[in-house]
């Protein structure tokens, strides 16, 4: 059995105290004293059930003209001090983040491969929050099987939570070591070795957690692309 010890320093949730000490969120002191509960042992048994590392590729293998913008709807320009990340749903702490308070948690690199349904591919290099510990943050339930994903432009998808877990899903604000370019997603995307790019949401706004997935799955999901759509 993993302490409760372990469980913060794996989550990273003893760093939080630091991060919302000064945010001036409404959640505010809230949420430092509900971190001090037990999460739930659902939430518990993802975070430590093994989950499979995608190789990563090294730095000097990074692509940097191979990312082809691939955007369906218009480029919408958030100015990233009145951005919020809202994550909500089915969680016993909703939260309201912003950029500043989500680049002081812990910073996760990986260099991985983008790989688009439409027969192309890029080695990237993406810097951001694993999803995990945001999650781990909002103290889902233990009813959360799904995730959704809100952008700015209008594009959603929908995720199972063990991939959302995954210790290779970012929420993104970096790219190839620069600040994200706004037509790949600032402030805050997806990046995840695991799933097509169609799954990888730019210009994320709204993560929810869900026991149920609805009739719209997402923009390309419900257009007849597969769902699960891992690699
Ligand atoms: N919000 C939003 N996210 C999106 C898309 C989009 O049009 N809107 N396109 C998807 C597709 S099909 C791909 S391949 C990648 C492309 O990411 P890039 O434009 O940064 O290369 O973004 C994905 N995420
Ligand atoms: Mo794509």
């Amino acid at each position: 059995m993993t302490t409760r010890r372990q469980f913060l320093q794996l989550t990273g949730i003893s760093s939080l105290g630091m991060v919302l000490g000064g945010c001036g969120t409404p959640i505010g002191e809230d949420i430092v004293g509900t971190l001090t509960m037990p999460l739930n042992e659902k939430l518990e048994s993802w975070i430590f059930r093994p989950q499979k590392l995608v190789p990563e590729f090294s730095p000097s293998q990074i692509e940097p003209k191979a990312l082809i913008v691939n955007t369906f709807r218009n480029t919408p320009i958030i100015p990233p001090d009145e951005y919020r990340l809202i994550i909500d749903g089915e969680v016993n702490q909703p939260l309201s983040l912003k950029l500043t308070e989500i680049q002081a948690l812990p910073l996760t690199s990986m260099i991985i491969r983008h790989v688009c349904v439409e027969g192309w591919a890029a080695i990237v290099q993406w810097g951001g929050v694993r999803l995990r510990e945001l999650i781990a943050i909002a103290q889902p339930k233990p009813s959360v099987k799904y995730v959704y994903f809100t952008s700015a432009d209008g594009y959603y998808s929908s995720w199972d939570i063990a991939s959302a877990v995954h210790p290779q899903t970012l929420m993104a604000y970096q790219k190839n070591g620069e600040p994200l370019p706004i037509e790949n997603g600032a402030p805050l995307r997806l990046a995840a070795p695991i799933k097509l790019g169609y799954k990888q949401s730019k210009w994320v706004t709204r993560i929810t957690l869900v026991s149920q997935l609805f009739r719209y799955r997402g923009y390309w999901e419900d257009m007849g692309y597969e769902w699960f759509a891992g690699i």
